[in-house]
């Protein structure tokens, strides 16, 4: 662990922002943290954080200062080895990153998924219009598990087809993102139950990052005639399609599971969007604004840096709370409403700088589809029961959300 030094004067907090505690409510605990001061030193886990958004954005900007390739998780990969071999392109720094992150950025750009939106919108009429026909003389409406039936069923399959993946077994992908996930934070219990709970779809994902697999139309091929092209290694292109099965679903099921609650919680939002069904893209990024599903990351120093007047020595680790920061009334008017109208360009809730998310067009993609469905065909969305929380130490989402639906 770095030495804190003398100089020192930030405040010092005796938290556990991986507890059950501050998983389960962390929003106190945010503020506690923002208003001791910009950057704080986290007594337990002897690191830096910070969960204000200006130093949030900053850090996340400056990727020189603060980089990726000691991994982004609590563990430093310069003195522990990772438990899977590095990300090559979340886990890496310029140049290594700049050739990885320029395939992507091109397979998943706006322009190259356009093609997917007319098969993402038939799929999900499909889907919602099945669930609020299911159930037409219920007197309550229609009830259901939103996560099991809306937020995952759409991903497992437009996304899985996407990409390219045969029909069978693509919900292993929930159990590998939850893993992948809750590896970036301590060695607790939410990380060996995760990696327990992943251990048997280990193998079924690495085969399923092989080329023979993949369909030869799919994102998973675009990735591998990247490497017939000569920018990347076949290696390389496995480790890239890796990538897309590492953080493509679970965060997009986690995403979307949010939105819902965020409406069902607040039905005057959801008659906004029915009005006007061309605000589900930006209602989408006000709920990962509020309730964002990758709540933090970490970075670690390159050399001595002065934050805020926090003097942090070389190859330090620093928590950023995204979730907090946007949050933050510092950048923020009424920073905990929820409306699907606000200016909500800017938030961190998929990063900031080199790293942000690179899936972000497609998330958002499938986001519109989805929830445009949902705003033609249902006039009111309710919860029917009590959500059930996934505590998880990076990602906020549910395991269980119970609703009920009035068909439009
Ligand atoms: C990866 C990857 C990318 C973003 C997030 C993530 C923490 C993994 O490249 O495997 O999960």
């Amino acid at each position: 662990m770095p030495e804190r030094l003398d100089s020192a004067v930030e405040p010092r907090l005796d938290l556990d922002p991986f507890s059950d505690e501050f998983l389960s409510e962390p929003y106190p605990y945010h503020e506690r943290i923002r208003e001791a001061g910009p950057v704080v030193w986290l007594e337990r886990y002897e690191l830096w954080a910070t969960a204000r958004f200006e130093q949030v954005h900053a850090t996340l900007r400056d990727w020189e200062t603060f980089c990726s390739s000691a991994g982004v998780g609590l563990s430093d990969f310069r003195k522990e080895a990772p438990w899977r071999p590095p990300s090559i392109i979340l886990e890496a720094d310029p140049p290594e990153h700049t050739r990885a992150r320029a395939v992507l950025t091109r397979v998943l750009s706006v322009r190259a998924i356009e093609v997917l939106r007319e098969t993402f919108q038939q799929e999900a009429e499909r889907l919602v219009g099945a669930l609020v026909a299911g159930d037409q003389g219920a007197k309550h409406g229609v009830r259901f598990d939103a996560i099991e039936s809306l937020a995952q069923a759409f991903p497992l399959k437009v996304f899985a087809d996407a990409v390219g993946l045969p029909a069978d077994g693509r919900e292993n992908l929930l159990a590998y993102g939850n893993m992948v996930f809750n590896a970036l934070g301590p060695r607790n219990r939410l990380f060996d139950d995760a990696m327990a709970q992943a251990e048997p779809v280990r193998e079924w994902i690495a085969h399923h990052c092989s080329r023979e697999i993949l369909s030869e139309t799919g994102l998973g091929a675009q990735i591998y005639q990247a490497a017939d092209d000569g920018e990347l290694t076949q290696d390389e292109a496995a480790l890239l399609v890796r990538s897309l099965l590492s953080a493509g679903l679970d965060t997009t099921v986690i995403a979307l599971g949010n939105a819902i609650y965020c409406f069902a919680t607040h039905p005057e939002q959801w008659q906004r969007l029915r009005e006007d069904p061309g605000l589900a893209r930006s209602a989408f990024d006000e709920g990962l604004r509020l309730e964002s599903p990758a709540q933090t990351f970490f970075r670690t120093t390159t050399r001595r840096v002065n934050l805020a007047g926090a003097d942090l020595p070389a190859h330090a680790k620093i928590l950023l709370f995204l979730g907090a920061a946007n949050r933050d009334p510092r950048r923020w008017e009424d920073p905990e409403k929820f409306d699907i109208e606000r200016k909500v360009a800017g938030h961190v809730g998929l990063g900031s700088g080199i790293h942000a998310c690179v899936g972000q067009s497609l998330a958002r993609l499938e986001a519109e589809c989805l929830l445009g469905a949902l705003a033609r065909h249902v006039a009111a969305i309710e919860l029917d029961g009590e959500p059930v929380r996934r505590l998880h130490n990076t990602l906020r989402g549910f395991d269980v959300l119970p609703v009920a639906l009035t068909p439009a």
